[in-house]
């Protein structure tokens, strides 16, 4: 089905493995064309009630394809930035959970590309950074937008700045990643809190990453007002009278819709 990916469903979890590892999972334009295609099959199938996306061998992925981007004109690159912006969105968009298993480097475009997932879970081998200034350019798949809202204006600016590659620790210590695991629990910590998800109200975690997402580009009385908005599906829903009939029937809640 693809080039550059592996694609599997099992257990109702579609894990996505950047496949190509002799360039540390580079990210060409055929890789970010296949994401799309991969994300989107995900989104559609009914079978998948989250997404686990990840890297063969040691990086996740170490940055966009240097090799590809060299011979590109202004034009051609500002094509390339707006594929690879697109891609980051439909991810962040879909409205399933997507849980980054960070296993290695996730640099420059890697990072951005974790950046995308809802949560990110790193293993002790993972090392994170925005190396663009090295190469004389700057993040161009979303890095300088969603690096300071997950970490901070200041140490979002040193790490671009500086292009200090981090570890695991120092990524959880700034908020960059959720956990930090050894490499071979890697997807297994993945799974777990990918089924503790999906045994929630799938029309809750739908809202939810709406409100998130959009609201956190708002300002706070705009973003609460779309909360209460985006909060009428779930409670609405059938799921909402199951969770609390089990709750104050003191049994486990068993969700239906989608
Ligand atoms: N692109 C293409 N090939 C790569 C990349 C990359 N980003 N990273 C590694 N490779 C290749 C290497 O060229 C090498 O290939 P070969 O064996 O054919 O020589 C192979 O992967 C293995 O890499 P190394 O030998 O370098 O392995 P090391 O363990 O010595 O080093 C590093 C690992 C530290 C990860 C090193 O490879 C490195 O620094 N890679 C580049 C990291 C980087 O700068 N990433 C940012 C790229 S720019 C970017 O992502 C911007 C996105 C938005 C741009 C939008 C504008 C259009």
């Amino acid at each position: 089905m693809f080039e550059y990916l592996k694609y599997e469903v099992n257990n109702n979890i579609a894990t996505i493995t950047v496949n190509r590892p002799k360039a540390l999972n580079a990210l060409s334009a055929e890789v970010l064309d296949e994401l799309f295609e991969a994300f989107m099959a995900a989104e559609n199938d009914s079978d998948v009630g989250a997404v686990i996306l990840t890297g063969e061998g040691r990086a996740f992925v170490a940055g966009a394809d240097i090799s590809q981007m060299v011979v590109l004109t202004g034009i051609d690159g500002q094509t390339l930035m707006k594929k690879g912006a697109l891609v980051m969105n439909h991810i962040e968009e879909i409205s399933k959970p997507v849980i980054g298993a960070i296993n290695g480097f996730a640099l420059g475009g890697g990072c951005e590309l974790a950046m995308a997932c809802d949560i990110r879970i790193a293993s002790v081998n993972a090392k994170f950074g925005q190396p663009e200034v090295n190469l004389g350019i700057i993040p161009g798949f979303g890095g300088t937008q969603r690096l300071p809202r997950l970490v901070g204006k200041g140490m979002g600016k040193y790490l671009m700045m500086t292009a200090e590659i981090i570890n695991a620790e120092e990524a959880l210590r700034i908020g960059l990643v959720e956990k930090v695991v050894a490499a071979e629990d890697l997807i297994s910590t993945c799974e777990s809190i990918a089924n503790t998800i999906m045994g929630k109200a799938p029309l809750a975690i739908k809202a939810l990453k709406v409100a998130v997402n959009q609201g956190i580009m708002l300002d706070v009385k705009t973003a609460v007002a779309l909360e209460g908005e985006v909060c009428c599906a779930p409670f609405c829903s059938e799921d909402r009278k199951e969770g609390m009939n089990a709750f104050l029937e003191k049994r486990p809640a068993k969700f239906e819709s989608k």
